[in-house]
């Protein structure tokens, strides 16, 4: 079970903790106060998305009604106006992440473009025989991207074993790292187990062998802070719709040289210098990977959802998470016939679960006439549910507007589940 201060340690940070008051969080987000079923909504499921605050909602409302207009390409003040918006959004990025510069922040569509991205602009450079590194607790969105890689290009993956606990296997992955490896691929904290990766070790050893990393960051921003230059990361991938902000926007960070070496990823306006039908060039980092109209106003939703969560402070989310993940363990443990998978030292506020001879999906349905919103399935990481010998798990995933009592709910919702298959 992580404390505050496991988390603090894992995720990096170490600014003091503030107050924090659940009831007046939760009232930024109209949504929480709707009912399901004639019950209270209980949302638990953030690690797939997570609730919008009024202050996100509000922003992007405010663009379209009073200044919209495409960027980068205006001469007249609505559109200079915008540009101006979004590429502040880059910079407040660039803050949040710790990052060196503006131009290391590339907007994407999700965390799943980014490490595309990667993997065909820094991957397609490689050759047979060469080989990356990821786990067995990726999201498909850091398995399949490689394995195209591989259909392309030949390259050989190699896999990080998970422990029975959930924790990554620091010694085997140290074994794999040789004189072929290109890259390194991995979660900083998996959708599934909530296991936080010790990435800033994992990395320092992929360094010693003058190999990259690529951080899959999707669950990681979310519960603590994230200091890019701290752990050194080389590439570092998130998504907006996880950290309280619209979909459709996601951000890969990739070191200054790094993103200068790489070709462009998509072709089309926005990412050209110039363009003949002989020759085009490229423009420089972040805008060379921006082909297209971007997500504009997704953009000024995701700056408003980091000023949302720095007004709170990462660390006090941090705190109050550690606090759920405590009780919930406690309070699901005590249901019989429940397993926990996923019980590493450092965890996120992510809880994963089996019960006895009930399939998860049975589970899902039964807890939603409670009004209490769950994930069941695989989660989008089907090795993950090979490796623990189940074809699906239920999963609680708590955020910084969830309750003790909200885990309550589920934990009496979950009796009634055994009451009804009992
Ligand atoms: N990586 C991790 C670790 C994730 O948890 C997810 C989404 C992704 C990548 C993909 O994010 P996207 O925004 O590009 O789609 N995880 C989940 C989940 O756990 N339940 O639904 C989506």
């Amino acid at each position: 079970m992580a404390t505050a201060e496991s988390l603090r340690t894992a995720l990096v940070g170490d600014n003091s903790v503030r107050a924090f008051d659940v009831e007046r969080v939760r009232a930024d987000f109209p949504v929480l106060r709707q009912s399901v079923h004639g019950k209270p909504l209980v949302y638990l499921d953030s690690g797939a998305s997570a609730q919008k605050p009024t202050a996100v909602l509000e922003a992007m409302d405010e663009v379209y009604r009073s200044c919209y207009a495409n960027v980068h390409r205006g001469a007249y003040y609505f559109s200079q106006h915008l540009t101006d918006r979004y590429e502040g959004v880059r910079a407040k990025v660039a803050r949040f992440l710790n990052a060196a510069s503006d131009q290391e922040i590339v907007f994407t569509r999700n965390v799943t473009e980014a490490i595309n991205l990667v993997a065909h602009s820094f991957g397609d450079k490689l050759a047979a025989g060469d080989e990356v590194i990821i786990s067995e607790m990726e999201h498909h969105a850091n398995i399949v991207p490689w394995q195209l890689l591989r259909d392309r290009r030949g390259i050989t993956l190699k896999v990080v074993p998970v422990a029975e606990d959930g924790s990554f296997r620091l010694d085997a992955y140290e074994s794999m790292l040789g004189p072929k490896t290109r890259l390194v691929a991995l979660t900083h904290v998996s959708n599934v187990l909530g296991t936080v990766t010790p990435m800033k070790e994992i990395i320092r050893l992929a360094h010693k062998a003058g190999v990259p990393v690529l951080v899959d960051g999707a669950q990681a921003v979310v519960h603590g802070k994230v200091d890019v230059r701290d752990l050194d990361a080389d590439f570092y991938a998130f998504t907006g719709h996880k950290l309280y902000g619209p979909t459709a926007i996601g951000v890969l960070y990739g070191k200054a040289e790094l993103l200068k070496a790489m070709p462009p990823f998509l072709g089309g306006g926005d990412m050209i210098r110039t363009v003949s039908f002989a020759e085009t060039t490229y423009a420089d980092p972040p805008h060379r990977f921006e082909a297209g109209t971007p997500p504009i106003v997704e953009a000024i939703g995701l700056g408003a959802a980091i000023d949302y969560v720095n007004a709170i402070g990462q660390d006090a989310i941090a705190a109050h998470e550690a606090g759920l993940l405590a009780h919930a363990t406690e309070r699901l443990s005590q249901v019989k016939g429940l397993t926990i998978i996923g019980t590493a030292k450092e965890k996120a506020a992510i809880i994963s679960f089996v019960l006895d001879g009930i399939h998860p999906h049975d589970i899902g349905t039964i807890v939603d006439r409670e009004g209490v919103a769950i994930r069941v399935g695989h989660h989008c990481a089907q090795p993950l549910m090979e490796r623990f010998g189940v074809p699906a798990t239920a999963r609680a995933s708590m955020g910084l507007y969830n309750t003790p009592g909200e885990i309550d709910v589920l934990a009496k919702a979950l009796e009634k589940v055994k009451d009804i298959f009992g």
